[in-house]
């Protein structure tokens, strides 16, 4: 699907969110040639509640763009990284040596690898530099699919990632990393796409008996998160998002941290149907959206 072809499946969605969703980053080649090319960029970004946080991003986004390809392309990833700091980007679809980078002074900071998509589904990509804990909190992280050679059926797609922010805003709104809170495994805030209650303030439309597919992946860096949809069941979901993986009728489904799934699902009736993950004190977080079926 192109770009603007999911851009248009979120119409409704303010532009400025369909921008940060659905803009890939740079991209070049054949069918069979993918590159992608993204800049480490630090911005104080907006994550809701009339909260900032000062992040350090892919291409200035939070999630970072998505990454799509197809399966057996060949993939190159090109990181930029114009800042002081060491940061790497490690994509789990990726089956190579990792590329760790360190922060020397002088070092080459940007990097370049290219590998094989041999296996389809939804992959969290990330920050490599150590500590990873920290760069994943701080908002480096992202989707990439791997579409299976034959495609899919067609749907109504919908990218979420799950993350999470440690720290207590300050009296101007800003939350900074807290490294205490990272470590204890005691996010402040839990989130889809990067924005506390995101999906509540601009539910997502859907139409009832239509198909919808749903590629998640649970960026963490520490809790894992169990989807649900009230008032719908899977039809199927595909653990890590791979087609070969495909269970019947859940209810809900666990995604690990770091790990990826996809869900598919046909309402019936109009009506609001809340998105969550179930372990509900993160629906307290932020953790929680809307998807409103109309006929
Ligand atoms: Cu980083």
């Amino acid at each position: 699907m192109t770009a603007a072809a999911l851009a248009a499946s979120a119409i409704a969605l303010p532009l400025v969110a369909v921008l940060i969703l659905f803009t890939p980053a740079t991209q070049a080649g054949t069918a069979a040639k993918k590159a992608f090319t993204l800049t480490v960029l630090d911005k104080r970004i907006e994550i809701g509640l009339g909260l900032t946080y000062y992040a350090w991003t892919y291409d200035g986004q939070v999630p970072g763009p998505l990454l799509r390809v197809r399966q057996g392309d060949e993939v190159t990833i090109k990181l930029i990284n114009p800042t002081t700091m060491a940061h790497g980007i490690d994509t789990h679809a990726a089956e190579i040596a990792p590329k760790i980078h360190f922060a020397a002074p002088g070092a080459e900071r940007n990097l370049s690898y290219t590998f094989r998509a041999r296996v389809p589904g939804a992959f969290l990509y990330q920050c490599s530099a150590i500590p990873a804990l920290s760069h994943v909190a701080n908002g480096m992280y992202g989707m990439m699919i791997v579409d299976p050679a034959e495609g899919w059926p067609k749907a109504h797609e919908v990218m979420i990632v799950q993350g999470e922010y440690y720290g207590t805003p300050d009296n101007n709104g800003l939350v900074a990393g807290d490294s205490r809170k990272e470590v204890e495994e005691r996010p402040d805030f839990v989130v889809f796409n990067g924005i506390v209650d995101r999906y509540v303030e601009h539910p997502i439309p859907i139409r009832t008996g239509e198909l919808v597919r749903v590629f998640f992946v649970n960026a963490g860096p520490n809790l894992s998160s169990t989807f649900h949809v009230t008032g719908a069941i899977f039809s199927t979901v595909y653990r890590g998002g791979n087609p070969a993986d495909a269970m019947h009728d859940l209810a809900s489904f666990e995604v690990g941290p770091g790990d990826g799934a996809v869900f598919e699902f046909r309402v019936h009736e109009p009506g609001d149907y809340p998105f969550i993950d179930h372990a509900l004190a993160r629906t307290t977080k932020g953790a929680e959206g809307v998807f409103r079926a109309t006929p």
